[in-house]
């Protein structure tokens, strides 16, 4: 079976043999793990490079105890600063269409090829859904041989994670599996809908929407269905396509309702309403939170608030601890 080796992966090798020091060929070993295609061709070459990192890494191991750590390679792609109503992490084993849905529901142009290992740090882009956005964060796949410690990181800095994947794929399961354990062995628990007590607040577990994508392809309706009756009970599942725009606009929708976040839009006495920029809230949330959201010392001057919106009087007189819906419209009076 032919390699079809990549540019990518022929430059990364070159670099590999005009590297001079054992840190510069542990980086372009790994590089070359990222890159090289994965299908049955490269399987005898994927095993002599995995062989070749762990010598090397034993080797700067035992010369590090003597001399003293080395800075870590990779430790500036662990944060993606925040922005939007939330930041929403997408993982997925390889070639799963990460990279093709944020193309799709942001205006970015991620790269995106039918070989795998396209994406290799972390991309956000933003996802407008009615009045406000999400961002997406575009992830390299997750597999054993790929996992990195800043991955773990920038997952549990994420208000939710979207696993992508390949639902026409017959090794669906096993590749799920596998990210499902990487990620599981790095620490980081995954929940449904909702976050288990023990865990509220912790970075350490985060919410989990399944994406089947490319469903319309010939095997996909029997591959969903053995994905449902696998963690049907354990994740929500939705299926979609990217490639024939299918429940696109759930997917965006799911987000939201998953996240269990209210948009409160705010108004100054006299004047019309600020649609653009809404205050996000949890559900539950009231004035007072509301106002605390925007500053501290708002809400202790606080006298009342008016809030507009359904089931509501128009510009009905509040109190602190009233609960707003999402949608409200709220004017402050202090
Ligand atoms: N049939 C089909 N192919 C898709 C769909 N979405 C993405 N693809 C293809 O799957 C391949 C991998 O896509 P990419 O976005 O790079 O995957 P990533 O590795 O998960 O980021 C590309 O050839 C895409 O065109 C879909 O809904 N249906
Ligand atoms: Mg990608």
């Amino acid at each position: 079976m032919p390699a079809n080796l990549t540019p990518q992966y022929k430059e990364a090798e070159e670099r590999f043999r005009n590297a001079s020091t054992d840190e510069e060929r542990l980086a372009c070993l790994e590089e070359m793990m990222r890159v090289i295609p994965k299908h049955k061709g490269t399987e005898k070459m994927r095993a002599d490079i995995k062989t070749r990192i762990s010598k090397i890494k034993q080797k700067l191991e035992s010369g590090k105890k003597s001399r003293g750590g080395g800075a870590r390679r990779t430790s500036y792609l662990d944060h993606v600063e925040k922005h939007g109503a939330a930041q929403i992490i997408i993982l997925g084993p390889p070639n799963s269409g990460k990279s093709s849905l944020v193309k799709l529901v942001t205006n970015t142009e991620p790269e995106i090829a039918d070989y795998p290992f396209t994406t290799r740090t972390p991309m956000p882009a933003m996802m407008p859904f009615k009045t406000i956005q999400f961002q997406l964060v575009d992830m390299p796949p997750i597999s054993r041989e790929t996992y990195d410690g800043w991955m773990t990181n920038l997952i549990r800095n994420g208000d939710m994670i979207v696993i992508v994947v390949d639902v026409s794929a017959d090794d669906l399961l096993e590749s799920l599996d596998e990210t499902l354990e990487v990620i599981r062995d790095a620490g980081i628990v995954l929940t449904g809908e909702t976050i288990p007590e023990e865990y509220q607040n912790s970075v350490f577990c985060k919410k989990t929407l399944i994406l089947a994508n490319k469903i319309g392809e010939e095997n996909a309706p029997d591959i969903f269905q053995i994905l449902q009756e696998f963690y049907g009970d354990k994740f929500p599942i939705l299926g979609i396509s990217v490639l024939r725009n299918r429940n696109i606009e759930q997917f965006k929708r799911r987000i939201f309702e998953m996240l269990k976040i209210i948009r409160v839009y705010t108004k100054s006495p006299g004047k019309e309403v600020d649609y653009k920029d809404p205050i996000i809230l949890p559900i539950g949330a009231t004035v007072e939170d509301a106002a605390v959201s925007i500053h501290k010392d708002f809400a202790e001057k606080l006298q009342y608030a008016k809030v507009w919106g359904e089931g509501k009087f128009d510009g009905q007189r509040v109190t602190n601890s009233f609960q707003l819906t999402d949608g409200d419209i709220i004017e402050f009076h202090i």
